[in-house]
């Protein structure tokens, strides 16, 4: 709940605090943990491993830097996520630690245990929850913050394709407090362009899709290598009204999957990737529209891709 956000963190205020996140941090990650930070200045912002490209952009531009995890921490906030599977430091950070989490995604399977928890799916993006938080806390929103603030509810809404109004109210709010013009931020959005490693593996990726009609939809899947998240986007831009992308990689397997945003509503992706995150040995979840799932049961990849159409198809037929 909120309120039992605001306590925590004014709890653990000046004691050894460590912001953290989901692997492959987003710039909804980003912009949320750095802005949490500013409540919590003493905080170390500790990631699992390297940001998604995107994020990387953000924090070049913001001349952000993450911290060397510290051997004690009293307490752990967790931001953007409420899956174990997508924290894989964090045994070694928490143990025994009082833990917060803060996220806007469906409770996965293997969620966090024992912890404060505010998550509200109602919310588009982490990083306006942070900023209701820190308004609360009567932190002053600096023109740094409100940029990371903003470009964290940019990204979450596809560019406002899936805003609503206290998207658009709060995204009104940060661009006044960034004190900068609408036009420029844009036009320094991280990641306008996407590096030509990603693009590759779109194409390579649309040399091997499958796909299924159902009516008046078309649901695709293919197996990539990597960069689920834009392969299954890049599905969609192709034609397809839902589709899944498949990574198998040295340790497990990842999908992703996305539909449509005018389909919104009629599949669950998220339960969906419950139900593949399973399959994998490991989880899954994340928003209607948009949801993931990984697990160490590579081989099954192909299989659960297919299962995944399957399943799509059986849904928009009933
Ligand atoms: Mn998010």
């Amino acid at each position: 709940m909120f309120k039992e956000a605001i306590s925590f963190i004014r709890k653990w205020r000046g004691k050894r605090v460590a912001i953290t996140f989901h692997t492959l941090a987003d710039v909804d990650c980003v912009g949320s943990a750095f802005a949490l930070k500013s409540a919590l200045p003493d905080a170390d912002i500790i990631a699992p491993d390297k940001p998604a490209s995107m994020a990387r952009r953000l924090m070049e531009q913001l001349a952000l830097r993450f911290d060397w995890p510290a051997k004690h921490y009293d307490a752990v906030i967790v931001v953007d996520t409420n899956s174990r599977a997508l924290l894989p430091h964090y045994s070694k950070l928490i143990k025994g630690k009082a833990v917060l989490v803060i996220d806007h995604h469906s409770l996965h399977t293997d969620r966090l245990k024992g912890a404060t928890e505010w998550i509200d799916q109602s919310y588009i993006s982490t990083s306006e929850m942070v900023m209701d938080l820190i308004k609360a806390l009567k932190v002053k929103i600096d023109p740094k913050i409100a940029t990371m603030l903003f470009y964290g509810v940019i990204a979450d809404s596809a560019c406002f394709r899936t805003a609503d109004v206290r998207l658009f109210r709060h995204a009104a709010e940060l661009l006044e407090r960034s004190h900068q013009r609408y036009h420029k931020l844009l036009a320094d959005l991280p990641g306008g362009e996407e590096s030509i490693s990603e693009r590759l593996v779109c194409l390579r990726a649309a040399q091997r899709v499958q796909s299924v009609r159902v009516d008046d939809l078309l649901i695709a899947w293919a197996p990539c290598e990597g960069f689920e998240a834009a392969v299954a986007l890049s599905l969609i831009g192709l034609g397809a009204d839902v589709a899944f992308a498949g990574y198998r990689h040295k340790h497990g397997a990842r999908i992703s999957a996305r539909e449509r945003p005018a389909l919104e509503g009629t599949l669950d992706l998220a339960a969906l990737m419950r139900w593949a995150g399973a399959q994998l040995g490991g989880s899954g979840g994340g928003h209607r529209a948009a949801a993931g799932a990984v697990g160490p049961r590579k081989a099954m990849l192909e299989a659960v891709l297919k299962g995944c159409a399957e399943r799509a198809a059986k849904k928009l037929k009933s």
